[in-house]
């Protein structure tokens, strides 16, 4: 087996791209995502053009028991986990605050935080037994800074941010790295999903604009992963050319 690295959402954007980057340098594969069709249609594409082992998961980070047990379950060969993309995430909605959708609200909070805290109590007991293993956590520009509707949002990446500072400082002791890889405005499916399916406005956060795309966010893993084993890249946070800082979603 070659070194192993579990993505969390690879049916799309980032974590496609960086499951493609990952296997062209050289790793095996457990890609996990809720949209089995998707992981399946990747799993072939992977195997048939880097000749890398690829696992699927089909996983909904939100539920804990099945993160729990689909974890505990891998087959022996699978559990040696030297590389964990904590990748999954969405926002939904632009609501301010005061007309703020509950619904939406815990979509976010599950995902995005809880979600990322489940998959990651599970695989670092894999880690600390091995004495090694890198942990990087996809944040944002939203954890660095706050927009006008991204309200919520925010407020799970910024947790993201502290919670992988705090991560960083209780895996140090076992030789297992941590790192934030914060970007801006990717163009992804995520303004499709933050506009419950509206491509029109969905296209419209990209006008006049050119955004990252999500191989630059893979390029940007590779160089990560790659690092000799005494250099950790604690925080990244990378944007478009175009982009200076938090931009207001509902005004493009
Ligand atoms: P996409 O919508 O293209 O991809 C999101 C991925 O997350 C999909 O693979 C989706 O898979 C998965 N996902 C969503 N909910 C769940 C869930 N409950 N369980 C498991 N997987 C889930 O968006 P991006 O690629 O852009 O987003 C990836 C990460 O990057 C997110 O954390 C996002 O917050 C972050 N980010 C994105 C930016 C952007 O501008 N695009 C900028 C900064 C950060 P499935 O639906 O199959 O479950
Ligand atoms: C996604 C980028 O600017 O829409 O995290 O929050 S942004």
């Amino acid at each position: 087996m070659n070194k192993i690295a579990f993505i969390t959402g690879a049916t799309a954007g980032i974590g496609e791209a960086c499951a493609k980057k990952l296997a062209e340098i050289g790793f095996d594969l457990i890609i996990s995502g809720r949209r089995k069709e998707k992981l399946e249609i990747l799993q072939q594409e992977l195997i048939a053009n880097y000749q890398v082992k690829v696992f699927s998961i089909e996983l909904d980070v939100r539920n804990q028991k099945e993160v729990e047990s689909k974890i505990k379950s891998l087959p022996e060969k699978w559990n040696k986990i030297d590389l964990l993309l904590n990748n999954a995430g969405l926002a939904v909605g632009v609501s301010s605050f005061q007309e703020g959708i509950i619904d939406d609200w815990e979509r976010m909070i599950d995902t995005n935080l809880k979600g990322l805290l489940y998959v990651t109590r599970a695989i670092t007991p894999l880690m600390i037994e091995r004495k090694k293993g890198q942990i990087i956590n996809i944040t944002s520009v939203a954890g660095k800074e706050v927009y006008p509707g991204g309200n919520v949002y925010c407020a799970t990446k910024h947790a993201v941010d502290a919670i992988t500072k705090g991560m960083r400082i209780d895996l140090l002791p076992h030789n297992i790295k941590v790192c934030s890889l914060a970007p801006g405005m990717v163009d992804t499916e995520f303004s499709l999903v933050r506009f419950k399916g509206d491509s029109e406005k969905a296209e419209q956060v990209y006008n006049g604009f050119t955004p990252l795309n999500a191989e630059d966010i893979a390029e940007t893993v590779e160089f990560i992963a790659t690092r000799p084993s005494h250099v950790n890249i604690n925080d990244i946070l990378i944007m478009a050319t175009d982009q200076a800082s938090a931009r207001d979603v509902n005004k493009q």
